[in-house]
């Protein structure tokens, strides 16, 4: 599985991007500062705190207000990159397309921005990672309402891209609708936690979710290309994620079409109609039937007409999984297209070694197989958004410096993407690490530690670990390397 060997420092490209990624609820803090409104999860994680470990991030990292030394220490590890997101609500505190914009808010980005060109990092920029406004939640129930949803957030949109398009010239519209179709909208362990409210309807809801961020995801394409593109010259996507699957049992027909069936589900989701203006894929249609929304023939024209405007595929990836196909399927099976998933395959191998979170396991060939896997359906450069693990421990800064779990997992996932380039051909663009600081971790709060650099949530210290060192020189040795 490629888990036992060493890093080996394989060459990218010279030109190959090398970034940091955060997300505004998980570093900002200042939830309730300057006129920010309310999110859902300002809601989510005060409402019942057992289900985020008892935590918030009101405060978190206060990226806030030590924003300015954030960036001068990110520059010291020669990031060409920093991904971030605006949080809607501070900026459009009720969120909706009549609502007053707060200017503070504004003011906040502007300074972020004018700081990382200073320093000379790209900033690179997601519209929405999670934090919906909480008055468009209460209105009109968000992303279950299509029209009302899509409309409020082309404002915010055009906002953004009136106020910082001079500057920004990477544009990501939404970070995982699968997360945040399956895991808002189904299991409820992120917020909204909607399903655990009565009278909704799991059997439909996470798929109109997703149905409505694709048409909103298009629509807000179609004015960034026609309104700001020609003035503006930068570049627009969506981030989509999803893990590797290798078949349970490697002779098996069936596992192999389940470890197919598991991506489409995952991926092609989102990706079919996004990248190729195409319906859902064909295994979706088969087992959700009815319950999955059709695009009507307006509908299709925008995506045919936007789907090749996305300028790159946004790839989050963390892990590799086993699928089966099960043979006694639930009666009715949301979201694992009748598909087991497990860490360890028919032959008792396990698919890598355990990091600190449960689900992540390292395991670069299946990294590289994914990149493969995209480059071959969309045909279209990929950025890897994030990627990155959490280590065993790591709330102690002396053993969160000594990071080499992490300096080995980005050493051997890096491999994977050099070998992707230059040995299959794949187009990579760049690399953001997840993350640049550690922060909250949505339900499970400041328990698992993803950073480069360690926090000390009393004191707010920040100190990088080995892996930030590591990283520098990495970058500099591989692209130095090729030719
Ligand atoms: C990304 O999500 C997010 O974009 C980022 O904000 C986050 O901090 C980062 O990854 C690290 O998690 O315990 O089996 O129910 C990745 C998708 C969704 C992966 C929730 C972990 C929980 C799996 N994540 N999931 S499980």
């Amino acid at each position: 599985t490629g888990q036992d060997l060493p890093v080996q420092e394989l060459p990218l490209p010279s030109e190959f991007a090398w970034g940091t990624a955060t997300a505004a609820y998980q570093v900002e803090g200042g939830a309730f500062r300057d006129g920010k409104g309310d999110s859902i999860w300002d809601t989510y994680s005060h409402l019942e705190p057992s289900r985020t470990n008892g935590e918030n991030a009101d405060v978190t990292c206060n990226h806030y207000e030590l924003m300015l030394e954030d960036v001068d220490l990110m520059s010291q590890f020669d990031v060409d990159v920093y991904r971030f997101s605006i949080s809607w609500s501070r900026i459009i505190p009720l969120g909706g397309r009549n609502d007053p914009i707060n200017e503070k808010g504004i003011a906040f980005y502007d300074s972020l921005i004018n700081k990382l060109i200073e320093r000379n990092i790209e900033p690179v920029v997601t519209l929405y990672h999670w934090d919906t406004p909480q008055r468009i939640y209460d209105r009109y129930g968000a992303f279950l309402n299509t029209t009302e949803f899509e409309a409020d957030f082309k404002h915010y949109a055009h906002l953004c891209f009136t106020r910082f398009g001079d500057r920004v010239k990477k544009w990501i519209t939404f970070n995982e609708p699968y997360i945040t179709s399956i895991f808002a909208h189904l299991n409820g362990t992120l917020a909204p936690g909607h399903c655990r409210e009565k009278g909704t309807d799991t059997k439909t809801e996470p798929w109109r979710v997703g149905h409505t961020i694709i048409l909103s995801h298009a629509s807000v394409v179609e004015m960034y290309a026609s309104t700001f593109q020609p003035l503006q010259k930068g570049s627009i996507s969506i981030v989509l994620n999803g893990h590797f699957y290798e078949p349970h049992d490697a002779n098996s027909q069936q596992d192999i079409d389940a470890a197919q069936r598991r991506m489409e589900f995952y991926i092609g989701w989102f990706g079919d109609p996004v990248f190729l203006g195409q319906d859902y894929p064909a295994a979706m249609r088969e087992y959700l039937g009815d319950r999955l929304p059709g695009f009507s023939a307006e509908e299709r024209e925008l995506l045919r007409r936007t789907c090749k405007i996305n300028a790159f595929y946004g790839m989050n990836h963390y892990s590799t999984k086993y699928a089966r196909q099960l043979t006694d399927p639930p009666a009715y099976d949301d979201w694992t297209s009748n598909v087991e998933e497990s860490a360890i395959n028919s032959e008792g191998v396990e698919i890598g070694p355990p990091s600190a979170a449960q689900w992540l396991r390292v395991a670069p060939e299946g990294f590289r197989k994914l990149l493969n896997w995209v480059w071959k359906r969309y045909r279209l450069p990929i950025i890897v958004t994030e990627n990155g693990c959490p280590c065993i421990g790591e709330k102690d800064v002396e053993v969160a410096v000594n990071d080499q779990f992490r300096q080995r997992y980005v050493g051997l996932y890096l491999d994977s993407i050099s070998r992707a380039i230059n040995e299959d051909g794949v187009k990579v663009e760049g690399w953001y690490v997840w993350s640049f600081l550690d922060n909250y971790e949505w339900a499970a709060g400041y328990g698992p530690r993803y950073g480069i650099v360690h926090i000390d949530f009393d004191t707010l210290k920040r100190t990088p670990k080995n892996s930030a060192w590591y990283l520098k020189r990495s970058l500099k040795t591989r692209r130095g390397r090729s030719a």
